[in-house]
């Protein structure tokens, strides 16, 4: 029978601080962060869709969504509020999947999402491997407060990047800011340069 030491057993791991970006703290939890309420769409009507500056435009049904292949990964993700929340397990499918077969003659995207929230990312962030379309978080169903039951997930960028509830990437010519980037966030969002603002 392997023992027991007493005091060892329970203790919380060191959190590497090299994984913490500038200004950010550890968080534990996942606090749900959303400009609005909360939506429920109807699975049999929801569509994803990528559109605009492409050769060819492209919807899905959830059917035929679900059908494509789809990754489980664990990423670090940061939101601006300042929390870091580490080692966050997903499926989803990646946005390399579902460009696959597209050409895309412009350079930036806006992911568009149930309810009118918008942000805005260069095309080159979304692909290699950067990004994902998510439905499920730690084994289970994405919860509709995070984004269920399908969110985009850009882990490299700060968190109001990935928008829950996302229903298409249209892609531009023109860079075009979203929702909170028109309001003072930063156009891009990396959390190792903290780019938090505008004028950051
Ligand atoms: N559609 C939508 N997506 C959104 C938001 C939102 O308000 N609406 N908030 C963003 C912000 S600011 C953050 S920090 C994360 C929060 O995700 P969470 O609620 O799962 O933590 O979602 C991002 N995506
Ligand atoms: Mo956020």
């Amino acid at each position: 029978m392997a023992p027991i030491t007493r005091g060892f057993h329970g203790r919380r791991p060191a959190v590497d601080p090299a994984r913490i970006p500038p200004g950010q703290y550890f968080e534990r939890g996942f606090p749900v962060l959303s400009a609005g309420p909360t939506p429920r769409p109807n699975l049999d009507t929801w569509r994803f869709s990528i559109d605009g500056a492409v050769d060819q435009g492209t919807i899905w049904t959830w059917e035929q969504f679900r059908a494509l292949p789809s990754e489980t990964f664990t990423v670090d993700i940061h939101c601006v509020t300042k929390w870091t929340k580490l080692d966050t397990t997903w499926t989803g499918v990646s946005v390399d999947a579902l460009l696959e077969g597209i050409e895309a003659t412009g350079a930036y995207v806006t992911a568009w999402a149930e309810g009118g929230y918008t942000t805005n990312l260069p095309l080159a962030d979304l692909r290699g491997g950067q990004a994902w379309l998510a439905y499920e978080y730690d084994g289970r169903p994405l919860e509709p407060e995070h984004g269920g039951p399908v969110r985009l997930l850009v882990p490299h960028l700060y968190f109001w990047k990935s928008a829950k509830w996302v229903r298409g990437l249209t892609v531009t010519v023109q860079d075009e800011p979203g929702f909170w980037e028109a309001a003072g966030y930063h156009n891009y969002g990396d959390p190792w340069r903290e780019q938090r603002y505008w004028s950051d």
